[in-house]
């Protein structure tokens, strides 16, 4: 058993006037927020990849951090990271965690080798799932870190990597629905090129197309009743990506007949990388019906990276979930932090800081945004800026034609007088609520 986390104590809600570092100000699970629980709206999700497999590396150094469970390519000590890692999430109460098999198991040998340490890591997290309230938000297949895959999986030219690849995500959507997972995500941080000189776009993207409809037909074959998401991000480590952003990926899959079928895990340090906000991104998912999941969290403003960072900027929170509740909220998706510990940060306490205090600013946020649509201010003022709109006689406009609007124009019948946007006065709205 593991020791890790023992000197710290659950995490509990202690109200916005306690000054324990280590306590919920905001996130109080059973809080009522319109009309559910605040645990209901938010889906809160460790990610196992940064909390306990990420090292404390960068470019220019090696790891920094020292865990017991390293290094990680034993069994034993993989038990012992889930171990651990079971801890974090009773410590924190989240509900939901999430994975890659490449975060969870040591790699064997062969296929089959990997296949049998990921098998009985997946039996052990589901002894652990058993006697608590945790569940799976989704599954995931690590095709980007091997060196197999650095051509990408299913656009690389080797078809062999095709086949590679469907065994893996088979293997990991089988891992998934076993354990009850909510959703399964694919992100494809190599299928995308460094150089159009040794890339074939078209074929690429046909192969890409073929790949995530043999995913779709899967889950139907097995009666994974979960939602197959697919994660934007515009590059990195790939220099062009083909999951560009939301817009791009919703092309993508009405191109290959897949919209009714694949939703969207939207990242808020990929929108930044595409020079999009975060909501802009959660917009454009939520007026196609393509809204599926977040990873909330953030890129540094100034360096460019994706640095995976805990969200913190409460404004920004804020407007994010106050698309989300516009659009209906998460369904089967959740708030994945998909963030890393800085690399000084080294202790036990910092692990459950980052994902206590991320926790708490998602729930300053949702608080606020529900707020905000109680009072209204925004969906009036939105309502009478297109209020023109619900005229006969704009609506005869719509299905006119041009020359008979020229005509119009030209007769005189029609002259714009063009009305304040109101931005300020909408950004000083907001500023009441957070
Ligand atoms: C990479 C990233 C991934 C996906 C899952 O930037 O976001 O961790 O969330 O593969
Ligand atoms: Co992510």
């Amino acid at each position: 058993m593991s020791r890790f986390f023992d000197a710290i104590a659950p995490v509990r809600y202690e109200g916005p006037d306690s000054s324990n570092p280590l306590a919920f100000r905001h996130y109080d699970p059973d809080e009522i927020v319109l009309g559910k629980r605040m645990a209901d709206h938010l889906r809160f999700a460790v990610a196992y990849w940064h909390a306990f497999a990420y090292e404390g590396g960068d470019p220019f150094g090696g790891p920094t951090f020292q865990r017991p469970w390293y290094p990680q390519d034993d069994m034993a000590r993989a038990r012992l990271k889930a171990d651990v890692a079971f801890q974090m999430f009773d410590i924190l109460g989240v509900p939901y965690f999430c994975w890659h098999d490449a975060d969870i198991r040591p790699e064997g040998a062969t296929f089959a080798e990997s296949l049998r340490n990921f098998e009985a890591i997946i039996d052990y997290f589901g002894d652990k799932m058993a006697g608590r309230d945790i569940g799976l938000l989704w599954g995931t297949a690590n095709m980007f870190s091997h060196r197999r895959w650095m051509a990408g999986a299913s656009t690389n030219p080797d078809p062999d990597v095709f086949a590679w690849a469907a065994a893996t995500v088979k293997t990991c959507m089988d891992a998934t629905h076993r354990l009850g997972g909510q959703n399964y995500v694919l992100w494809g941080g190599r299928e995308g090129y460094e150089t159009l000189l040794n890339t074939d776009m078209a074929r690429e993207l046909d192969h890409m197309g073929r790949f995530l409809n043999m995913v779709v037909e899967y889950k139907h074959k097995i009666g994974f009743a979960g939602t197959i998401l697919v994660e934007p991000k515009p590059q990195e480590p790939s220099k062009h990506q083909y999951d560009y952003d939301a817009a791009t990926c919703i092309g993508f899959l009405r191109k290959y007949g897949l919209e009714g079928e694949v939703k969207l895990n939207l990242e808020q340090g990929h929108a930044i990388l595409a020079g999009h906000s975060f909501e802009h991104e959660i917009a454009v998912a939520a007026a196609e019906g393509m809204l599926g999941s977040i990873d909330m969290n953030r890129n540094d403003y100034q360096s460019g990276w994706d640095t995976d960072q805990f969200p913190s900027n409460v404004p920004e929170v804020a407007l994010t979930y106050y698309h989300i509740l516009r659009a209906g909220g998460l369904g089967t998706g959740g708030t994945n932090f998909d963030a890393r510990l800085r690399r000084q940060s080294l202790d036990a306490e910092d692990l459950i800081a980052a994902h206590a205090g991320a926790m708490d600013v998602c729930a300053r946020g949702l608080k606020a945004a529900a707020a905000m649509l109680a009072d209204g201010g925004l969906e009036t003022a939105l309502r009478d800026r297109y209020a023109g709109w619900d005229t006969p006689r704009a609506q005869r406009m719509l299905n006119s034609d041009l020359d008979a609007l020229f005509q119009q124009v030209l007769a005189g019948e029609i002259d714009p007088q063009p009305r304040s946007g109101r931005q300020e006065w909408l950004e000083n709205h907001v500023n009441r609520f957070v």
